[in-house]
């Protein structure tokens, strides 16, 4: 476990899935921490002195150590606590939990935010596309509890703080159900299974707030 001797600092955004997954591996490690938020469209000397690269949120710092990307700090987190493993041992297993993580970020997130937003094909057309990707998902959960098996690990951080606690609360403010119970049961046992964590429920945003931010993050979408 960490001690304040540590010095543990993250910079984050309320609404970010990206910093929530962060606060939810340094929780789950019992590790004490220095949050810092920041306002994304107006950003801080520090933010852009810490991560000139990317100039995004989540950006943790380890005794003067400084980290940028969500998915290598939810690594560096699991290998300097040991204790409740985040990624699986196997390296199969390890691999597959980083492709799927990679696939929530990199295609889910976009297409079922972006591009049902914009509906350039229509709103049908993007719901069925975005419903799509999710069905590869679905099947990933069969007879789990959790993508990580039995406890919370790495990929249910990244697609818990991205699907259900973000991206869905987008469709939600569209009036749109994204996860039908009837068409995806495996992933509403997920949710309810997430929810079923304390630190998960301290760590995501409040649901009407979230929705609220979507919506006028959708409505600069449409307008760019
Ligand atoms: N790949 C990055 C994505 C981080 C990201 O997109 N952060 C957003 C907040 S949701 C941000 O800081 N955006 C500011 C910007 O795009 O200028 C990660 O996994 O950490």
């Amino acid at each position: 476990m960490a001690t304040k001797e540590e010095d543990v600092k993250l910079l984050g955004f309320w609404a970010s899935p990206f910093s929530r997954r962060v606060e939810i591996a340094l929780k789950l490690k019992g590790v004490t921490y220095e949050y810092l938020e920041q306002d994304i469209f107006n950003k801080s000397a520090l933010l852009l002195e810490l991560n000139p690269v990317f100039k995004k949120v989540p950006v943790l710092v380890h005794k003067g150590k400084i980290l940028a990307e969500s998915h290598l700090i939810l690594e560096y987190i699991d290998q300097t606590w040991k204790n409740n493993p985040i990624l699986p041992r196997d390296p199969y297993e390890k691999a597959m939990a980083r492709f799927w993580a990679k696939f929530v970020d990199e295609q889910v997130g976009p297409v079922c935010f972006k591009s049902v937003v914009k509906a350039d094909k229509g709103i049908d057309v993007a719901i069925e596309e975005a419903q799509e990707l999710i069905t590869f998902l679905e099947k990933e959960l069969i007879g789990k509890d959790f993508f990580g098996g039995k406890t919370i690990g790495f990929l249910d951080m990244v697609a818990g703080s991205m699907i259900p606690f973000c991206v869905a609360q987008a469709w939600e403010g569209m009036e749109i159900d994204m996860i039908p119970e009837e068409k995806f049961p495996e992933l509403n046992r997920w949710i309810k299974n997430l929810n079923g964590i304390e630190i998960v429920r301290e760590c995501i945003p409040n649901r009407e707030k979230q929705i609220d931010h979507m919506m006028k993050v959708a409505e600069r979408i449409k307008l760019a």
